[in-house]
């Protein structure tokens, strides 16, 4: 297949490109390198010492012979450029990654607000009418996110996207099928949120087919294919607002700094490793819908955990001091949630959990960059209203 990944520069989208060319497709990244920015924006680095993207593209070309083009374009912003591109290029499938995915640097100020949406929200519908507008029937696979939901399973099993009601009508009970209801924590899961209704509509109206992966916490760093070589190393984040959490616990414990765990821990959390993420996007690349289908959604998580339940293993592996510090989020205190993941495991995904290995992985990698590591940026200070900003350490 020709695939396009808008966002390809990023920490899915690397190993994701990789993941494709290597399988034997023809890939083209599309990405306007803002994640670059924004590290220059925040004063912080990839703890790991990553390369230009056409030098990455270049080391893949002389391991593999496979070639990996590059194209730099504004989705958000280049409307006309893109269509010319798609028009030119014509894919068989795109990969949607290109949106701005941290929720604290999304809660920042009220700049931050307003870029989030801006160009989340922009470069989805951008796409959506170009497709439209050049008549490419390409499989549209988005990376969404499980924080659609609201983490909270209520008691029952969060449904993989869409939700069987019963309304009461004056003709009796009517059953109905609807999208979950969303309920986001930020406004980075907001324009998420807002991204599958113009899925909906799109699906709907045009009859595009569209795949749309609400995805857990992806934690580790490398895959089968960034393992091959030194300049094809994945993006790490460890700072306050791009590192998540299960990765930050593990760069704490390197570093022998305490594992900063927001209010009591007791938020429960979905989690995948990235080298699942990248064969569960393969997968749903080949298992495309129909022309008329409705939006298919799949929860893309294999475990959930507790935040202190981290911590607490991660300490004892590595000896690391657990820190209970003021949640600089606005979110709930405890919560439970139990997620249905079968239509992955029916196409054949064998889950990577969590296991000792793979965790010393992480800490191995983060103790050889550890040189790289600013301190002062681990712990998470973005407030999620300014009466919590009040409230934070900033040395756990
Ligand atoms: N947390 C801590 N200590 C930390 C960092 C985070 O206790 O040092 C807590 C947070 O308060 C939160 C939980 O860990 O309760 C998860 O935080 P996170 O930063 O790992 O994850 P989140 O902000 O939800 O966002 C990440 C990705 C996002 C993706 C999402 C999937 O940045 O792109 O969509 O995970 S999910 O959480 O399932 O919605």
């Amino acid at each position: 297949m020709k695939i396009a990944v808008l966002g390809g520069d990023g920490f899915v989208g690397w190993p994701t490109t990789l993941h494709l060319s290597d399988a034997g497709h023809e890939v083209h990244i599309i990405d306007n390198l803002s994640r670059r920015w924004i590290d220059t924006e925040l004063g912080v680095q990839s703890l790991t010492p990553m390369d230009s993207i056409q030098e990455r593209c270049r080391i893949w070309h002389e391991l593999t012979g496979k070639r990996i083009h590059f194209h730099l374009l504004d989705l958000a912003k280049e409307h006309e450029r893109l269509k010319s591109w798609l028009a030119e290029h014509r894919p068989d499938a795109v990969i949607h990654f290109a949106e701005q995915r941290a929720a604290p640097y999304s809660m920042k100020t009220d700049r931050h607000k307003t870029y989030t949406v801006d160009n989340n929200i922009s470069a989805t519908h951008n796409l959506l009418a170009a497709l439209v507008e050049t008549g490419i029937d390409a499989h549209l696979v988005h990376l969404g996110t499980m924080g659609v939901y609201g983490y909270s399973s209520v008691g029952a099993p969060i449904p993989e996207g869409y939700l069987d009601i019963e309304i009461d009508t004056p003709e009796g009970k009517k059953e109905q099928e609807i999208l979950y209801p969303t309920r986001p924590g930020s406004v980075y899961h907001m324009t998420k949120s807002l991204d599958q209704i113009m899925f909906q509509f799109y699906a709907q109206n045009d009859g595009l087919r569209i795949t749309d992966l609400h995805q857990g916490i992806v934690w580790g760093t490398h895959t089968e294919q960034t393992r091959r070589h030194e300049q094809l190393i994945n993006r790490f984040d460890y700072d306050g607002d791009y590192g998540t959490v299960l990765n930050r616990f593990l760069i704490q414990a390197a570093i022998d700094y305490p594992l900063t765990v927001h209010g009591t821990g007791g938020q429960t959390r979905a989690f995948i490793h990235i080298q699942d993420s990248v064969r569960c996007i393969e997968l749903a690349l080949g298992d495309a819908p129909k022309r008329g289908d409705r939006v298919r959604i799949f929860n893309q998580m294999t475990e959930t955990h507790r935040v202190r339940d981290l911590a607490e293993l991660i300490g004892r592996l590595t000896g690391s001091r657990v820190a209970y510090v003021p949640n600089p989020r606005k979110e709930a205190a405890e919560n439970d949630l139990v997620v249905r993941n079968e239509q992955f495991l029916a196409l054949g995904l064998e889950p990577t959990t969590l296991e000792e290995g793979l965790l010393e992985e992480v800490v191995e990698v983060a103790k050889r960059y550890a040189h790289r590591i600013d301190r002062s940026r681990v712990p998470a200070l973005s407030a999620w209203t300014r009466d919590i900003a009040q409230t934070l350490d900033r040395d756990p």
